[in-house]
């Protein structure tokens, strides 16, 4: 193990921002110190055109999080999303892939740096604000969901993002994010989940699989994992998806939808820990398996997957799912997927789970 892994978090009674702000910067940094609250922006300026035309200059409209964040008055590059600060991280960790991805996400949001939050919790993904040239606070251990709620309910000239782990959101943190995912307040949450506590140094965390041996669990844990997904719909999120740190293309395309959606995104990435749980995502990341495992959602889209998309999923007539060729005549019988949908508002009783 590097140095690294064992990053302190002693940031988090400070609640260091990384760009040499206080620590109380996000709420100092008014949207009339870009020049876009008091008054109209300068004719001709970039905010001035995007206002008018309700689209950022030269791409698609908006992302619908951004309804009421400023204009960037100059267009901004993954650069500039990079801090001075050296990244603490064990070398191959899934964090690093995790950081490129949004930092060269980062200037498609065409915000100013100073409408830019991060809040963290504690956690080796938890470092994460330190190393984004924006306003942020490296909180405290599972109260990222609380902090970002106020900071988003009084400032929604903000774009609020959360860094948070899998030991942080879902074991000291579990009742804040699910108040916040229930909330539906304008923030989007990235959950580093690597299926272990990193940070101090490899205890089994909430999503570790049944029998997983650590130190604090030397004759395997006894507990069932949670499903962070099924987690955030049973809280009632409004925007969930899963993606995975070496697929920078998913990975971004996610981010982009998480920005897209007004409200509360809740975004679980599969990260590699590869000093305590290396491979856990092995059977999703790697090329022989992947293509059995790993099914891309697209809205709209039949549910194919497998080498060629040859395999597809439909309802049986008792109502579970079953796997079929959709090379041949069942294609046309694919379930298709509508991330959209309504959920069925009839109350079903009696016994609805029986494993
Ligand atoms: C109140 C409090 N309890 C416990 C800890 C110790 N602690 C720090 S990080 C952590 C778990 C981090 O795991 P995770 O959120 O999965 O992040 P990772 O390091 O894996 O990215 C724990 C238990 C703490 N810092 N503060
Ligand atoms: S998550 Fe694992 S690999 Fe990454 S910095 Fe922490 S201990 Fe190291
Ligand atoms: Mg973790």
């Amino acid at each position: 193990m590097s140095e690294a892994t064992a990053a302190n978090d002693g940031a988090a009674s400070n609640g260091a921002a990384n760009n040499g702000a206080a620590n109380n910067g996000a709420a100092n940094n008014s949207a009339a110190n870009n020049g876009a609250a008091d008054g109209e922006p300068p004719d001709g300026s970039r905010a001035a055109r995007a206002a008018r035309d309700g689209a950022i200059e030269g791409g698609p409209r908006r992302p619908a999080s951004l309804t009421l964040v400023p204009v960037a008055d100059q267009k901004l590059s993954t650069r500039d999303f990079k801090s001075d600060q050296e990244v603490r991280w064990c070398p191959g960790c899934g964090d690093y892939a995790i950081l490129a991805a949004f930092q060269s996400f980062l200037p498609e949001l065409e915000i100013p740096r100073e409408n830019l939050v991060i809040i963290s919790g504690i956690g080796c993904s938890s470092r994460l604000p330190y190393y984004v040239d924006s306003y942020g606070m490296h909180s405290i251990h599972g109260r990222a969901p609380a902090i970002a709620t106020g900071l988003a309910s009084s400032r929604p000239d903000l774009s609020v993002w959360v860094i948070t782990g899998d030991g942080d959101a879902l074991s000291i943190g579990g009742n804040h994010l699910i108040h916040a995912l229930r909330r539906n307040v304008n923030i989007k949450i990235l959950l580093f989940n690597n299926r272990i506590y990193g940070l101090t140094k490899g205890q089994y965390s909430p999503t570790s699989e049944q029998g997983k041996v650590t130190k604090s669990t030397p004759f395997g844990s006894l507990d069932t994992p949670f499903n962070p997904i099924s987690l955030a719909l049973g809280a009632e999120a409004g925007f969930v998806a899963r993606t995975i740190d070496s697929d920078r293309k998913h990975l971004t395309g996610v981010l982009r939808a998480a920005a897209d959606h007004r409200g509360t995104a809740f975004v679980e990435i599969y990260q590699n820990c590869p000093i305590f749980n290396d491979d856990a995502f092995a059977p999703v990341t790697e090329p022989g398996a992947r293509d059995q495992n790993l099914i891309r959602l697209e809205h709209g889209e039949p549910v194919r997957f497998g080498r060629d998309r040859s395999r597809g999923l439909r309802f049986t007539r008792y109502g579970s799912l079953e796997t079929v060729d959709a090379s041949g005549d069942d294609a046309s019988s694919l379930l298709a997927h509508d991330a959209h949908a309504d959920p069925d508002r009839r109350v079903p009783a009696g016994a609805q789970a029986q494993l």
